[in-house]
């Protein structure tokens, strides 16, 4: 499917306030600012059009807009984000969402989903229980997605060391292709997949987007790049360095449908 729009939202002032395990220090948040600049005309020349949200510094995490909503081609979905710290970043991308989607669902209590735990590979979901997405989120989200014709699978990453989100360490890449970081690479839901496996010292490039007849991926991890060069799309890396300082990756700085 082409991809024509995508939410975007730059990180606020409080953006250092984030919540983080990475140890990489505080992000500048000029550096964070261009860095999401040159991310977001990377789309833009992919030929997405942006709907670009202005910061909000009541969430420092409100940059990482693809954990408050799930789009997929037949109907969207609000999560109901599992830190409690960014609960209220979800009704920005309702009120963005409702003029394509007007009959928003959501997650409800108690269960908790984050759109980082959700793997869409050409029209299969892969959905992580994992510290934010529980069991009962996870579930609600593979019953409307069953209901809207689409098959999942549920990966239960919370023993899987070093992994925030499902998508940490899973990608599509384009056809029945993934990319995978360590102990998910293995795993038996990835059958019948074709899996690149990312090499052990660049697990953070794991995680990176197909943008129609591109993938973009994270700057400084050449065996990853040198892989995915060999497969067909464009690859295009882009300087990630003041997001992982947060924990974030390539797929949290968009909702793209
Ligand atoms: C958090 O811990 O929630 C943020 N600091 C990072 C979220 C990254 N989101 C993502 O990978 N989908």
């Amino acid at each position: 499917m082409t991809l024509a729009r995508a939410i975007v939202r730059p990180p606020a002032a409080t953006f250092a306030a984030g919540i983080t395990s990475s140890g990489l220090g505080a992000p500048d948040l000029a550096r964070a600012l261009e860095q999401h600049e040159a991310y977001c005309r990377t789309l833009e020349r992919l030929g997405l059009s942006l709907v670009r949200l202005p910061p909000d510094p009541d969430f420092p995490d409100s940059t990482f807009v693809e954990d408050a909503a799930i789009v997929t081609p037949r109907g969207a979905i609000l999560t109901r984000p599992g830190a409690p710290s960014r609960a209220g970043e979800v009704a920005a991308l309702g009120a963005a969402l409702g003029r394509w989607f007007p009959e928003l669902d959501a997650i409800t209590a108690p269960g908790t989903v984050d759109g980082g735990d959700v793997c869409e590979a050409d029209g299969y979901f892969f959905i992580g229980n994992s510290a934010r997405t529980n069991a009962e989120g996870a579930a609600q989200l593979a019953a409307w997605l069953g209901r809207r014709g689409f098959e999942s699978s549920i990966i239960d990453i919370r023993k899987l060391p070093g992994l925030l989100h499902l998508k940490s360490g899973l990608s599509w890449l384009g056809g029945r292709r993934l990319l995978a970081s360590g102990e998910i690479a293995g795993h038996e839901a990835l059958g019948g997949w074709g899996v690149v496996r990312v090499p052990g010292r660049e697990a953070y490039a794991a995680n990176c987007i197909r943008v129609n007849d591109a993938l973009l991926v994270a700057r400084g991890f050449p065996k990853t790049a040198a892989l995915l060069g060999g497969l067909g799309p464009e690859v295009v890396a882009l300087e990630m360095s003041e997001y992982r300082k947060m924990d974030g990756g390539l797929s949290c700085l968009s909702v793209r449908w």
